[in-house]
């Protein structure tokens, strides 16, 4: 047979491919240990996460190594606003996702838990992974079970994480999304304060405020129609007590990010100007920038020296998002006033155009428009009126549904009218109830003087068919001096 002739044993293709074999089992056999080795030879290290507004301590290694993160996936109702509650879905228990630091080139061993509770599988998709769904192809997770796979951060960046199962943007519009940032190998410039705030929108089947339990809404999400667009995951997370702080002189980092789903954030802060916008999370730095855009999906690191005390608010600058969808928060400066950054107000006077002239209403200047009857002084009042009190509570008296409370046919003006005095000396905040519905506000206090105060309110007692009365300046000082 002349295939039998021509192979001898030690020419055989067997033999070959046995040869080949060998070699390549010596060949991996000396270099696996030299594989395992370099990976080994990272230090390990877990890492530190803070939920928002903290951010964890800056890496001051000098070198990469192995970061072990575990991330839970869990499902939980927590506050969307007050008396409004929502099923969120989270990473680390909190909106936004637990703030995860790295260091360029440093390896991360990465578990993703669903915690046995959930209701549905859940993934990752990291913006700084380079490789297949950004973790989300090794990392499709049951509840009750947990998968893990490992990157490598090759770039550093302030990058967006978010879950990415199907459908993905009910998974992201319930809450599941985050920030990692990757260190530049040297580290940023240091800083005293710095802090993680992260926008998105919520999308209920109620409108804003509705109380209750709120289910997802679909079709709004569909059409990028939120009902709430907040900073931190829910209506007042950075306000009051919980705002941000840091003290005259110091320099403040905001690692910005925004989850969407759907709308891009204009980002301000009202009275300050960002020193260095590194522009979408990345190496670009732009200086002395008044709002940036960060986009769904997206991230900015905004710098600045806050020179003077007060109340800095942050926005989205689309502005209804900001005063009538959530998307507000605050850092409080504390320190010593430096007048001559910001005086203050050093002036105030009542800008009368069609009166002719401008009426001052410091103590020392002499009054003008003292009324001589009660026509005269509804008169008078309307131009207060319209000055100080209609963009709030509008021409016709009436006010914002849910905002503003009306003024025409207020029982709460009307059953009280002396008490309006005190409202316009000290402001008024705090649940109130008008004419049958809830109002939970701001009025802020109104310099005026004694005269234009009686003459204001008596405009309001005799208007949009109000039953009347009169406020007469002596009642207002005598009040005033009560204070
Ligand atoms: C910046 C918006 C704003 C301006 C300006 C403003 N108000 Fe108000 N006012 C409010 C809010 C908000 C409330 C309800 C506060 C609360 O919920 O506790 C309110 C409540 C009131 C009330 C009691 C509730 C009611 O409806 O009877 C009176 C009276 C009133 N304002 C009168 C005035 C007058 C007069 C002026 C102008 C001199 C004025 N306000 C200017 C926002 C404003
Ligand atoms: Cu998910």
């Amino acid at each position: 047979m002349e295939i039998c002739n021509t192979t001898s044993p030690s020419k055989s293709p067997l033999g070959f491919v046995a040869m080949l074999l060998i070699l390549y089992i010596s060949l991996v056999a000396l270099l696996l240990p030299t594989l395992a080795k370099s990976a080994t030879r990272l230090p390990t290290e877990n890492a530190v996460m803070t939920a928002a507004p903290q951010v964890p301590p800056p890496i001051t290694r000098d070198h990469p190594a192995m970061v072990v993160i575990n991330l839970e996936t869990i499902e939980k109702k927590g506050r969307l606003s007050d008396g409004v509650e929502y099923t969120f879905w989270t990473f680390g228990g909190d909106v936004p996702g637990s703030f995860i630091r790295v260091r360029e080139g440093d390896s991360i061993e990465f578990h993703l838990n669903n915690h046995p509770s959930s209701k549905m599988p859940h993934n990752i998709d990291l913006h700084a992974v380079t490789g297949p769904g950004g973790g989300a192809t090794s990392s499709f997770t049951a509840p009750g079970h947990s998968s893990q796979f490992t990157f490598q951060a090759l770039k550093p960046g302030l990058y967006v994480y978010h879950c990415a199962t199907a459908p993905v943007g009910m998974h992201i519009a319930n809450g599941m999304y985050g920030l990692i940032l990757v260190e530049p190998e040297g580290g940023l410039p240091p800083v005293d304060k710095e802090y993680y705030v992260m926008q998105s929108e919520f999308y209920t089947k109620g409108s804003y405020g509705e109380g209750g339990l709120q289910p997802f809404d679909m079709s709004k999400a569909i059409s990028e129609n939120p009902d709430y667009v907040v900073f931190n995951g829910s209506v007042g997370a950075m306000v009051g007590d919980k705002s941000i702080r840091a003290n005259v002189g110091e320099t403040v980092r905001l690692f910005v990010g925004n989850g969407g789903p759907n709308l891009v954030s204009s980002f301000h802060v009202i009275g300050e100007i960002f020193d260095n916008v590194y522009v979408e999370g990345g190496d670009f730095i732009n200086h002395n920038v008044q709002s940036t855009l960060v986009p769904a999906g997206g991230s900015a690191i905004v710098e600045f020296k806050v020179d003077v005390p007060g109340t800095f608010i942050l926005v989205d600058h689309s502005i209804f998002r900001a005063f009538n969808k959530g998307a507000l928060g605050m850092l409080k400066v504390a320190g010593n006033d430096e007048l001559s950054i910001y005086s203050g107000k050093q002036e105030e006077s009542v800008y009368l155009p069609e009166g002719g002239g401008i009426q001052s209403i410091s103590g020392d200047a002499p009054e003008a428009l003292k009324a001589k009857n009660k026509a005269e002084r509804i008169l008078f009042g309307q131009r207060v009126y319209d000055q100080n009190c209609l963009a709030c509570h509008q021409p016709n008296g009436m006010g914002i549904s849910s905002a503003f409370p009306p003024l025409a046919g207020s029982d709460y003006l009307l059953s009280k009218p002396e008490r309006s005095i005190d409202i316009l000396l000290k402001g008024l905040s705090g649940k109130i109830k008008v004419s049958g519905k809830e109002y939970n506000g701001v009025m802020p206090a109104v310099k005026l003087s004694d005269e234009n105060m009686a003459n204001v309110l008596t405009y309001i007692l005799n208007s949009w068919g109000n039953n009347g009365g009169e406020i007469k300046p002596l009642q207002v000082m005598e009040k005033r001096a009560q204070h």
